[in-house]
């Protein structure tokens, strides 16, 4: 059986709706409940970072995209990857476009410490101030180069909807960009409501 570690309101929640849109079966370890879960994930993944599937063959797979690329391309009747090569290769773009501008700059707004020779306050005040305003307008080129590849209405949504749909949740992006890009806000929530993707997404924020 497929073992995802994560937490609430993590990364974890776009590959916990993605198994869902999978229709597999998987079980969901909350590292933060128990030392043994945290312990079992540093054993897999050694940056201790979440998402972390575990395959049912034993193999191990972290980052977000990856993890969503695998699911898409080993389920391909989820529709998680669209079947097209050229409609494929610019949600992959995609998915690749949002770990690397936005989920990276919240990894340096939660640990600016780590990207710092002196971690004084000033200075981790400034980079998460940088990080939070280059987020933003990472979110902004992102709704003006993708919002063509996101699902329409009645199709489902793919990884590329799901990811960006959990990944805009922090750091203000969310507030930023229902006034910077209010069509891509409204198709954002409209992701959140799908009845696949939206008990998946109450657990990890409760209303
Ligand atoms: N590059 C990774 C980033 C994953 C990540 O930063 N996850 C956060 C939780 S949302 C985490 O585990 N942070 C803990 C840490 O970095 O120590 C991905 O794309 O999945």
């Amino acid at each position: 059986m497929y073992q995802l570690y994560g937490h609430q309101n993590s990364g974890a929640a776009a590959i916990e709706a993605a198994l869902e849109l999978c229709d597999i079966p998987y079980r969901f370890i909350d590292v933060e409940t128990s030392a043994e879960a945290a312990l079992a994930l540093e054993k897999l993944n050694p940056l201790k970072q979440i998402p972390t599937l575990q395959l049912p063959d034993g193999g191990v797979l972290t980052e977000s995209a990856a993890i969503l690329i695998h699911l898409g391309l080993s389920f391909p009747a989820s529709g998680l990857l669209p079947s097209d090569p050229a409609e494929r290769a610019q949600a992959i773009r995609g998915m690749a476009y949002i770990v690397s501008n936005c989920y990276a700059a919240i990894g340096i707004m939660d640990y600016p410490e780590r990207w710092l020779a002196e971690a004084d306050e000033s200075s981790r005040q400034n980079l998460m101030d940088g990080a939070r305003r280059r987020l933003h307008w990472s979110w902004e080129v992102f709704a003006d180069q993708f919002s063509g590849e996101l699902y329409l209405g009645s199709e489902k949504p793919g990884a590329l909807d799901v990811l960006a749909a959990v990944i805009s949740r922090w750091a203000g992006s969310r507030e930023h960009l229902r006034n910077a890009r209010p069509g891509f806000f409204a198709w954002l929530e409209r992701i959140d409501r799908h009845p696949a993707l939206a008990p998946v997404f109450a657990r990890h924020w409760p209303a």
